[in-house]
Order: structure tokens, then C-alpha cells, then sequence
């Protein structure tokens, strides 16, 4: 594993919640890159405990130290978490990001509850901090961080990852309090985005709505600020994946009921509306419609796990998919054949891996996405000489890195059946072909290299970060 750079500085992240590291085993990617890079610094990871309580606003951060670093969280009252969390951030900012306007609701009390909440996390982080501390603040939940922070006097270098899209300006424009949202971003030594579409947005929206400037390389400058907005496309441990997709492939196979002449197509996204799970099924509907060659032959193994239920757009998104799957059920399957099989909960990492490493396609539509790694984890759980084939939605920020995958309009439900019927049907040269290309990009850019040039680019002041997108041959 690369060592993390600026080692003689602390790195602190922040997010809305922190990993958890007492758990026995860790499962997502992210909290082994960024804990490793905090033991590496002796550093700091702060957040809200997910918890509420009445005395929230005068009981003291809990801070215990893990494995060498230290996890800082407070808890929230109830009101603080209904308005900072369940209300501005997911009900309005999460839509409107991901271009879904019409779904994006707030009043003004929740939008001055999470701009409270992000003063009382800087009133619990001051305490924690160093002057030559590197932070990083995550996401959309703790955009008015660092505006915070200086005001009470931290000058620490501060970096913001926005791991979802920023949307065209003309969308961003129309969220309620953006402009506070969009000065408060200036305030940040970098603000880090998955895509160039995404920093290219930001850029326009700065100019056109800050009176924004753009300077030499990724710096803009508006309302006395300066900053640099770049693209850190977000990765994934490929090394991690491989090996374990290896060592389930030796436990042999994981649907005893399919018979070697079964195809399996395999989707696994959190049941959010952002990820085109409807448009997906409608397009297996009419996969199987147009082209009866594959009646017996395959199957969509969709794997949806509950996220943010509390939020009544959640259970409708819920509604209509399980709808959708009983009526390609009970159109199209028999006595010997279940053309959809879905589970609402999630699966252990080795489980999922070892489908992905099973399934002959990947099926990943969602309408708008930040990267998507279930793309990348479906690449690097290939075999490498008999891969699958990828279907991307073009929407999703991976389809920038990974052109070799069989690229998709999600709307479009006809090209998405022909392109499942491509996928399908595709040679085994053209499959390893593409197969080897996408690998390549997803094993350069991974985890590490996110996590390291994302960190380098605020730790050097002034410094432009490396060209993350070399032109190739
Ligand atoms: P998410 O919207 O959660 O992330 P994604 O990037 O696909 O989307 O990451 C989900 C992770 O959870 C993957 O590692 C996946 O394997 C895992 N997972 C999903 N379903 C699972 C299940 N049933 N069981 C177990 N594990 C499951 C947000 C943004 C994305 C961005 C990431 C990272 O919305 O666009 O890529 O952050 O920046």
C-alpha cells in the first residue's frame, strides 16, 4: 500500500457519521483508505454519533482513541436531527444535487437548522484542532464547515469532497439558500469533485451566480475568496476486491439452482431514486419481450438494501419496484424459472463479491450519480480471461473513466434492453478487449490515488494537483 503523504501532518476528517472502528471487520473501502491514513498521521475522525438526545446542546463531545487514532462524536437533539439531517441535507440537497428538483422540499427553519448544526460541529472540532493539521470535511451534510471554522479563528488547511454531482448551474441556482451554500464553498482551500462535468458546473455556477473569477489552472476566485476546484474521481481497493472475488470463486457456486447455461445479470445499489431502479427493471421487462432467445436463459439478481426509510419518497421508490419485480415474475417466469430475484437488505462484501465474480453482466443505471463504485467492484471482481461485460449509465460519474463499458441512456429503455442483449451475446475476445482497458484505469486511479493527490492538493498551498486524466494512447 502506497504511504500517505505529509506524514509529519494530522489529518482530520469529518463527515456526518464516522466509521466504525471497532467492528471486527470493515467493510467499506473508504473507512480502511482514510483510517489507515489516520493512524498513519495520529489523526482525528469527527462526526455526529447518529444518536439523539434532550442534552445535546450542552453535553461534551465523546472522544475515545481506536487502533492509535481518535473518533470525536456529538450527538444531536431530536429537532437538530430532523432539521439538519432528515430535512435540508436528504430532503432537500440530496434531490436537488442529483438534478431532482421537483422532489426537493424545505422550509426555512430546516435550512437554518443545518447551518446551526454545522456551528455547533466547528464549536466541538475547534477544541480538537492544530494550526498545521490537514482537514477534510466530506459531503453535502457540512458544506458551511470551514466557513465556521475561520470564524473562530482556525487556520488549518481545509479540503471539501463533495462525493455526489454538482448539478448544471441553472439547477444548483434554484436551491433554496445557495448562495450562502455556494460562498461557503469559496471559503475551502480546495473543493475536491468526482467529475471534470462536476468541477466544470461548479465553475460556471460560481461565475455566473458569485460574480465569480476564473484564475491560472483549477483556482476561481469570487467574493474575496480564492479556491481550487479540481477532480479527485473517487476509487476503489481493486487489489482487496480481486483477492477476495478469487478466493470465493474457489468456493464454487453461490445460485446452485442455475444451471451452467444460466446467465446471471447482477445490480446492487441502495433503494434510492437516484439509481434508476424501475427504468432498470422496465428494461430487463422488454429485454425479455424483444428478444425470447433469452426465456430461460437469464436472470437479474437486483440486490436493493433500505437506506433513509424515515422519508415517505423512500417507501414509494420501494412500492414500485417490488411492484415492477412481481409483474415480470408473473409475466415471464414458470414453474423452473424466476426472472427476477431481489432482496431488500444487505449482503456481506465477500457474498456480493463473489456474484459479481459469478455474473456474466453488471447492471448499473442510476439517473444521476457522484461515481458509483458498484461499477468499479464489478470490474475488479472479474476473472480476468473470461470477464463480464459492464452496463453503465452514462449519468453516473464512473462512465467519464470507464468508456470501455457499454454506455447507456437510463431513460431509454430500448437501448438499455438492447444493450443487455449486447452484453449477453458478446464474444469472449471483445469482452477480455474491454475488459482490459477498464481494468487498467480503474487499477491506476484507485483508492489510494484518490485519497493521496486529494490530501497533497490542500497540504501544498497554491499547488495545482497532478493532471488526474493524462491523455491516452
Ligand atoms: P452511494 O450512493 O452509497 O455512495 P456507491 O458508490 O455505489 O453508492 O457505493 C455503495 C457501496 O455500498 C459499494 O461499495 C457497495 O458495494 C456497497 N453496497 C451497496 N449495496 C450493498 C449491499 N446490498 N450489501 C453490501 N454492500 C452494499 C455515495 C455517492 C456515490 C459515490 C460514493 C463514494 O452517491 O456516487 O460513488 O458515495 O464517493
Amino acid at each position: 500500500m502506497p504511504e500517505t503523504p505529509e506524514k509529519a501532518r494530522r489529518l482530520v476528517v469529518v463527515s456526518n457519521r464516522v466509521a466504525d472502528f471497532s467492528a471486527k471487520f470493515q467493510t467499506g473501502g473508504l473507512a480502511v483508505a482514510l483510517g489507515d491514513a489516520l493512524k498513519a498521521s495520529k489523526g482525528a475522525w469527527f462526526g455526529w454519533s447518529g444518536k439523539t438526545r434532550d442534552d445535546a446542546l450542552t453535553a461534551p463531545p465523546d472522544i475515545e482513541t481506536v487502533s492509535g487514532l481518535t473518533v470525536a462524536t456529538i450527538d444531536l437533539t431530536k429537532a437538530e436531527a430532523e432539521g439538519y439531517y432528515f430535512g435540508y441535507a436528504n430532503r432537500c440537497l440530496w434531490p436537488a444535487l442529483h438534478y431532482r428538483l421537483d422532489l426537493a422540499q424545505t422550509n426555512e427553519e430546516q435550512s437554518e437548522i443545518y447551518f446551526q448544526v454545522n456551528a455547533r460541529f466547528a464549536d466541538a472540532l475547534m477544541p480538537l484542532i492544530e494550526p498545521d493539521d490537514l482537514i477534510w470535511v466530506n459531503d453535502y451534510h457540512l458544506i458551511p464547515l470551514a466557513e465556521e471554522l475561520r470564524g473562530r479563528g482556525c487556520t488549518a488547511r481545509i479540503g471539501f469532497f463533495l462525493h455526489t454531482p454538482f448539478p448544471s448551474p441553472e439547477i444548483f441556482a434554484a436551491v433554496p439558500s445557495q448562495k450562502r451554500l455556494g460562498n461557503a464553498l469559496m471559503v475551502y482551500d480546495v473543493v475536491g469533485f468526482q467529475t471534470t462535468w462536476d468541477r466544470d458546473n461548479f465553475r460556471r455556477y460560481v461565475m455566473a451566480t458569485l460574480d465569480g473569477e476564473q484564475l491560472q489552472g483549477d483556482r476561481i476566485a469570487a467574493q474575496g475568496e480564492t479556491t481550487l476546484a479540481s477532480v479527485f474521481p473517487i476509487g476503489i481497493d481493486v487489489n482487496h476486491v480481486r483477492n477476495l472475488a478469487e478466493t470465493e470463486d474457489a468456493k464454487g457456486p453461490l445460485l446452485p439452482y442455475a444451471g451452467d447455461d444460466m446467465k446471471t445479470i447482477i445490480g446492487v445499489d441502495r433503494l434510492d431514486y437516484t439509481k434508476g431502479l424501475p427504468e432498470r427493471l422496465r428494461a430487463f421487462e422488454v429485454l425479455l419481450e424483444r428478444f425470447p432467445e433469452h426465456h430461460g436463459k437469464v436472470h437479474l439478481v437486483q440486490i436493493a438494501p433500505p437506506t433513509r426509510e424515515g422519508l415517505p419518497v423512500y417507501q414509494e421508490i420501494r412500492e414500485n419496484v417490488e411492484r415492477l419485480v412481481g409483474r415480470i415474475n408473473g409475466r415471464f417466469g414458470d414453474l423452473t424459472w424466476q426472472p427476477v430475484i431481489y432482496l431488500h437488505r444487505g449482503v456481506p462484501q465477500d457474498t456480493l463479491t463473489r456474484l459479481f465474480r459469478r455474473s456474466h453482466v453488471g447492471l448499473v443505471t442510476p439517473l444521476h450519480d457522484g461515481m458509483n463504485l458498484v461499477a468499479k467492484e464489478y470490474i475488479a471482481a472479474q476473472a480476468p480471461q473470461n470477464p463480464g461485460v459492464l452496463v453503465l449509465s452514462r449519468f453516473a460519474g464512473a462512465a467519464e473513466q470507464l468508456r470501455e463499458a457499454i454506455l447507456i441512456n437510463p431513460h431509454d429503455i430500448q437501448e438499455t434492453a438492447r444493450a443487455l442483449d449486447r452484453a449477453l451475446t458478446m464474444p469472449r475476445q471483445e469482452r477480455w478487449a474491454r475488459h482490459n482497458r477498464l481494468w487498467q484505469r480503474i487499477e491506476t486511479y484507485d483508492l489510494f490515488n484518490w485519497r493521496d493527490s486529494f490530501i497533497q492538493s490542500f497540504a501544498e498551498s497554491d499547488t495545482n494537483p497532478v493532471n488526474l486524466f493524462p491523455k491516452e494512447a
